[in-house]
């Protein structure tokens, strides 16, 4: 295909208009192999095609804006259009774009995020953070994570401890470690997964998982010891490690009970087991606080983050090492033999360094806790009333509704009608970027928003719900 008439300069492309969308298109489905994608699909839809962004807004080469109620894919928390993080990029690309960190160099952009990262995780029940190995994604993090997880207890001479525990549904990422920690069976489906050594056990997901009449309280402690069965069954002296995420998200955010977090950490406590907190999602301000095992008040030993510690303007992840961990690693330890070319990439550290100042400028993690997060609640709870929904819960600045035929009984549509997705192309044809999990729908927000941007934002769900019940009602699904 001639390409010469597809993209304008850079600078004009800005302008959606002097795009060609159908031949970016064609483009993209002859050259582009999409995350996660049918490309048979992709190819008679073709992809939309989006051009630019500023605030809690994008735009789509045919003009249109959409509120991106999803930050991006969890990431832009401080909104899009933030010069200082671009000037930042800038800065250091031209002062040293690169330089690595292996063989006994580093650099000062790394140094001050670790220095930065380090105090703004908060001491629990004597656990402190002192230390962060850096990579570039939340799923290369999780890799990191199991291989320090070994190395620890080989260190310790008890190298049988090889098993990490994780959950149905969770999330950790899709490189090999990544996809096997996760509960996802369509990805454990392709490529013989989950590798040796990592198992599942329940998620605490009260809406469809409870038992009739359990109390949600009773619901999250027995989920929660469905982890100290399974370290029973395996013998504790073979369990290395228990990962979770503190709010699942991309299994449909699901919040779990009260009780969950407090009974897990007795759990592991007991048997002594390592504890990783995957806050790729979680952490950065999404639910109220820089880290999220703050709010549950659990103590974790290594922390997974990503996507909000730059805002997703440029690629890095790590893993917040407790002492726990720390202590062994450098004081047995020698030399580690792991790390990767971008770890402590000095670019990408100046930009999260960025990132947190305008995030502590803007107080952008207090007002979820305090102002725009408690606001959200009350108007995303308030859906409840829809027909349609079931549940309708929030944390922070991460919430979830289920769609349901029968609220009273808590019935579900048939999956073959794809309610969600209906649902889905509803908001999306109407200027909202909302996600469907099944029939669960989900947000995460931009933490600029204001209340009201919540309140424009909450319209447009409502409406996205009123054009699924009448497209329901028309063809007979529901009455
Ligand atoms: N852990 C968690 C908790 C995540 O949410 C990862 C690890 C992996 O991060 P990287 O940077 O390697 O993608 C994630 C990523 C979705 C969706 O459909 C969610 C994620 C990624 C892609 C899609 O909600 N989360």
């Amino acid at each position: 295909m001639n390409t010469s008439t597809l993209i304008a300069p850079p600078a004009l492309v800005r302008r959606a208009e002097q795009l060609d969308t159908k031949a970016v298109q064609a483009l993209d489905s002859a050259h582009f192999i999409h995350p996660f994608t049918d490309h048979g699909d992709l190819a008679t839809r073709g992809s939309r095609v989006i051009t630019r962004a500023d605030n809690i807004y994008i735009w789509d080469s045919e003009g249109h804006k959409i509120l991106d109620a999803m930050s991006g894919l969890w990431c832009v928390n401080a909104g899009y259009g933030r010069k200082e993080l671009a000037d930042a990029a800038y800065q250091q690309m031209m002062t040293l774009p690169f330089y690595n960190s292996f063989f006994q160099t580093t650099n000062v952009p790394a140094v001050q995020l670790a220095t930065k990262l380090a105090s703004l995780a908060p001491e629990v029940g004597g656990r402190k953070f002192e230390h962060v190995f850096f990579s570039s994604s939340g799923s290369e993090s999780n890799d990191t994570n199991v291989r320090m997880v070994r190395r620890y207890w080989d260190l310790l001479g008890q190298p049988q401890r090889k098993v990490v525990i994780s959950r149905h549904n969770a999330y950790h990422g899709s490189t090999m470690a990544g996809a096997s920690l996760g509960g996802m069976s369509g990805m454990h489906a392709q490529g013989d997964l989950p590798i040796p050594n990592i198992t599942h056990v329940e998620q605490p997901y009260f809406f469809e998982n409870a038992l009739p009449g359990e109390s949600e309280s009773d619901f999250g402690l027995r989920t929660a010891r469905s982890l100290e069965d399974k370290i029973l069954e395996l013998g504790a002296d073979k369990v290395a490690a228990f990962i979770a995420e503190p709010v699942q998200g991309a299994g449909g955010v699901i919040i779990p009970p009260a009780t969950y977090w407090p009974e897990i950490q007795r759990i592991v406590d007991k048997y002594g087991i390592l504890l990783i907190s995957d806050e790729v999602i979680c952490a950065f301000g999404r639910l109220g606080h820089w880290f999220a095992y703050e709010k549950f008040g659990y103590r974790p030993d290594l922390i997974t983050f990503a996507k909000g510690v730059t805002s997703g303007y440029i690629p890095l992840g790590g893993v917040m090492v407790g002492d726990r961990v720390a202590r062994v690693l450098i004081d047995k330890g020698g030399e580690f033999n792991h790390g990767y070319t971008y770890s402590g990439h000095p670019v990408a550290c100046a930009v999260a360094l960025a990132n947190i100042e305008l995030m502590e400028r803007e107080n952008l993690v207090g007002r979820v806790r305090e102002e725009v997060g408690p606001y959200l609640a009350k108007q995303f709870e308030r859906l409840i009333q829809h027909p349609l929904v079931g549940e309708a819960k929030t944390c922070g600045f991460v919430a979830g509704l289920v769609i349901v035929k029968n609220k009273a009984t808590r019935e579900m549509f048939d999956p073959s009608l794809s309610v969600g997705m209906i649902c889905r192309g509803f908001c999306f044809n109407n200027g909202l970027i909302m996600r469907a999990v099944g029939d669960r729908m989900i947000i995460a927000p931009p933490l600029v928003m204001t209340n009201a941007d919540i309140d424009d934002m909450m319209r447009l769900i409502q409406r996205a719900l009123d054009l699924t019940l009448q497209e329901l009602r028309n063809k007979g699904i529901c009455s």
